[in-house]
């Protein structure tokens, strides 16, 4: 069963206007928030432009085939080449060059996020011998296509590895709209944070958790629009719905912190 409880709230920070709560990014690393939504960051010539950068090199999309459809991603993400990081490398520099030199998406997002939460700095994650993360993931979800319930944890899922990544205290996910989906397509966000103990809910011989994992949480439940750019923890429990109608399509990358204070963020995807 899916909960539909709507006591965890998320923050809405119009670009511009109000000044932001200090300890927001806080309040959602912890929990306290279900999400910060950014609204008005983007002109609408900024996301016409990525959207047809995307369409242009949907040659580089690779699909990933699901029982209930395919999810197309252009850029390479991490916790799937934890047994290969040297592809993982490789991968993440072509597509670094995706969107043109004078405007990138991920670069200009980056560079709002590091003034709007006041961050000393917020780059993308490099290892100590210069090999550079990807900056972002395209995720392209078509008509049919649902993401089942997970979490994103890579202080875990790189435990066994010597990647830098293995050692952040927090993990953040930033997610910018660029087509919205006619319905479904809803993140469903739980107040839930994954422990070893779940993986006893683990679907056997399939993908995701069973929602036993989440009965009884509080869950946020969030449509994008065109232009919105948000955060969530993403080490808790997550899907999307199946989208319906229009593809969905979003730019993302996970925000790291090695400080509790969360002022030097790093990002990688
Ligand atoms: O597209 C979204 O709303 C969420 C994507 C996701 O699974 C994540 O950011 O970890």
């Amino acid at each position: 069963m899916k909960s539909i409880n709507k006591i965890w709230k998320e923050i809405v920070y119009n670009f511009g206007e109000q000044s932001l709560n200090i300890d927001a990014l806080k309040g959602i690393a912890e929990n306290n928030y279900a999400a910060i939504v950014i609204k008005n960051l983007l002109t609408q010539n900024i996301l016409d432009n990525t959207l047809e950068v995307i369409q242009d090199n949907l040659k580089q999309a690779v699909a990933t085939q699901y029982s209930n459809g395919t999810l197309t991603t252009i850029g390479p993400y991490l916790a799937k080449y934890l047994n290969q990081p040297d592809k993982y490398f490789i991968e993440a520099q072509a597509n670094s060059s995706l969107f043109p030199k004078d405007f990138d998406i991920s670069h200009y997002v980056r560079e709002q996020l590091q003034r709007i939460f006041k961050l000393q700095s917020l780059t993308i994650a490099q290892e100590s011998d210069g090999r550079k993360y990807a900056p972002f993931i395209v995720r392209i979800h078509s008509h049919g296509v649902m993401n089942p319930l997970h979490n994103d944890n890579i202080m875990r899922d790189a435990r066994s590895t010597n990647l830098l990544l293995a050692k952040l205290k927090y993990q953040l996910s930033c997610i910018i709209c660029i087509q919205e989906c006619d319905s479904g397509g809803n993140l469903r966000h739980y107040m839930k944070p994954w422990t070893p103990d779940d993986e006893k809910y683990k679907i056997k011989n399939g993908i995701g958790y069973d929602y036993e994992v989440v009965k009884d949480k509080p869950c946020f439940v969030f449509k994008p629009k065109v232009g919105d750019v948000y955060l969530i923890n993403p080490t808790n429990y997550h899907e999307i719905d199946e989208v319906l109608g229009k593809t969905r399509v979003t730019v993302g990358f996970f925000i790291g912190f090695f400080d509790t204070e969360l002022k030097h963020g790093v990002v990688w995807s």
